[in-house]
């Protein structure tokens, strides 16, 4: 067993709360050392990562992980928040009572981490000094040397974060147990791994696997789980899993702030990274703040300030080349020190690449897919099997993103000019719809989807709904998490607009995806901003203010008269079809506000009268 005490005493970690944190999980879990982890021991441990051969080397100072084979994203089924109170109960959150819950894990991690070292990871979730820093601090425990350098990418890790925080919950106390991962039962009944949030206690017990998702607890469990529950106990906040960019006109030197809420694949990574069309580059310039995260506050001004509490970027790998999202390729070149996950490895040459990163699969010997195997030991059944994971991942930081806003760590954050949601949708959504009215903002994020991914996920036509893509992440229940929206927006007296977009409508006769995408969709927001303040007036329609054809600036832009004519038109009948389902989404919710409600009925009616 570890000496707690003397390695605490080293480290210069004096905190008697977390002292007390430490030396009780070490107990629990039978870790034999116990290490103090500060960002400055990145290189150290990437050099023991390597010797143990938990990482390999990838060119220019990079590295690979490959995760167990059944832990490779995060599991929604076994993640859980549970509280002391069943009226925290919600349709997405897996509640659980606090008590029994943590006593399972309790018992689940006891002796787990026998003959391994606990990391003990203090960290902050917001640029120092900022106004919500009180709900930003936690100490990782982790018995996971991978997981400790991935949180120095993803955090701000080091003692002299937590070392003054004087209250015993003035720091969220997160344990990460990876457990026995071949003997876990993963998918079938008797699975044993779970990950809790416990929420009003503001601890967090992660147990049975080592992928980022369900390991970084800094990140999805307290960044969004946590610091949702945080926001509404404390009236103070929203914590939203929502990109963050800023858009620079060089001509009047104002500069803009957008945050959005995107459920997966529907190219919030991309937009997050975005650079302005080449043909309005010299007049806008975009910055990136964060792809993943926004805490937002109301400011003394009136205004909605918001800041993304991460350091890092944990990218989906899959489908990001130079074209997709040339930003991330370059946050990750050689000297980054970005770390690879679940990617196709070479050995020989230690390059790394997935799918979409080129055309063609590389053509020299030596490759290894995500699980180790030779490629060319496939069969050829086996042939057209993708080389990385689809979930394969990038891990680098912040600073490494060539357009990173200067300002990206100012703690006091930036206004926020715009909200806007954007679900992958074939067809019914424009390119953009501004929403001027707070409620019909809210509750369009509240009836935010994207298309089923895979047929048998929902009916034809039929969204997998995502509440501000939220449902993974939602700690409490969904009438009081809009009945705080409500409150927080409507605090400002400065209000940002809402709007939807959607880059994804396709032609039904050929399958063309109407609106190019990528860059050319700040095309979209700068039209917004533009409506926003009044230079623009847009065409009204039953679900929102559109471009009018001539507002949207399309300079150095070639698209077909048809397609843009139905990006910028509503099909009435599809929506009538989308009212009726979103009835019976949001009939799940009990204590929706009646002013969500009121909204659902207006566009009802709209679309009826139109
Ligand atoms: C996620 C992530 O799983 O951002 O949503 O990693
Ligand atoms: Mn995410």
């Amino acid at each position: 067993m570890a000496d707690v005490d003397q390695v605490l005493d080293q480290a210069g970690l004096t905190n008697p709360h977390v002292r007390e944190f430490v030396a009780k999980w070490a107990e629990i879990t039978g870790a034999e050392r116990v290490e103090v982890v500060n960002a400055e021991d990145d290189a150290r441990l990437l050099r023991e990562s390597l010797d143990a051969g938990e990482l390999l080397p990838v060119s220019g100072g990079r590295y690979y992980s490959r995760s167990y084979l059944k832990d490779t994203a995060r599991s929604e089924e076994r993640t859980v928040v549970a509280t002391s109170k069943e009226s925290d109960r919600g349709v997405y959150n897996n509640w659980r009572p606090a008590d029994e819950t943590a006593a399972t894990l309790t018992e689940r991690m006891r002796g787990a981490s026998a003959g391994k070292t606990m990391y003990v990871i203090p960290y902050l979730m917001s640029p120092q000094g900022s106004p919500l820093e009180a709900y930003a601090a936690g100490v990782e425990l982790t018995d996971c040397r991978p997981v400790a350098l991935h949180m120095i990418r993803m955090s701000r890790v080091g003692v002299h974060y937590i070392n003054d925080l004087r209250e015993p919950g003035s720091f969220v106390r997160a344990v990460h147990v990876t457990g026995d991962l071949p003997n876990l039962g993963q998918g079938t009944p008797d699975d044993q791994r779970l990950f809790a949030t416990v929420a009003d206690e503001r601890t967090i017990l992660h147990y049975g696997s080592s992928y980022g998702g369900n390991a970084l607890l800094g990140k999805i469990a307290h960044g969004l789980r946590q610091a949702c529950y945080d926001g509404k106990d404390s009236e103070a906040f929203l914590a939203e899993q929502f990109l963050l960019l800023g858009i620079t006109d060089k001509e009047t030197g104002k500069t803009y702030h957008v945050v959005g809420g995107f459920p997966s694949a529907s190219g919030k990574t991309n937009l997050s990274m975005t650079l302005a069309p080449d043909a309005l580059g010299d007049r806008y310039h975009v910055e990136f703040y964060g792809d993943d995260i926004a805490w937002l506050w109301v400011g003394d001004d009136g205004r909605i300030w918001a800041f993304n509490p991460e350091f890092g970027v944990f990218g989906v790998a899959k489908d990001t080349n130079e074209a997709s999202n040339p930003g991330a390729i370059e946050s990750i070149r050689p000297g980054s020190g970005a770390i690879f996950t679940n990617v196709a490895y070479n050995p020989e040459t230690q390059e790394v690449w997935w799918e979409g990163r080129t055309k063609n699969p590389p053509q020299d010997a030596g490759w290894l897919d995500w699980t180790g195997r030779p490629i060319a030991d496939r069969t050829p059944e086996e042939k057209d099997e993708p080389w990385a994971h689809p979930n394969s991942r990038f891990t680098t930081t912040i600073a490494q993103v060539p357009n990173a806003a200067d300002d990206f760590e100012d703690p006091k954050g930036v206004p926020v000019d715009a909200i806007i949601f954007g679900g992958r949708t074939r067809d019914r959504e424009p390119l953009i719809r501004a929403i001027t009215d707070l409620a019909e903002g809210v509750y369009d994020g509240m009836t935010l989807g994207a298309e089923a991914t895979f047929a048998a996920d929902g009916l034809d036509g039929q969204l997998r709904y995502d509440p501000m893509s939220m449902r993974p992440f939602m700690a409490y229940s969904e009438g009081e998490y809009a009945a705080h929206w409500l409150h927080i927006i409507g605090k400002a007296t400065d209000q940002p607009i809402f709007a939807h977009v959607n880059w994804f409508q396709r032609d039904p006769e050929d399958g063309h995806f109407r609106w190019p995408g990528y860059r050319e969709n700040v095309r979209a927001l700068l039209w917004l901003l533009q409506f926003r303040s009044g230079e623009v007036k847009g065409v009204e329609t039953p679900v929102g203010v559109l471009p009018a054809r001539s507002e949207l600036n399309l300079d150095g832009l070639e698209i077909a008269e048809a397609d843009l004519e139905a990006l910028l038109t509503i099909d009435v009948d599809r929506w009538r079809e989308e009212m009726a389902f979103r009835e019976e989404h949001l009939a799940q919710f009990p204590g929706l506000p009646e002013e969500i409600w009121d909204a659902h009925r207006r566009v009802a009616k709209a679309l009826d009268e139109a």
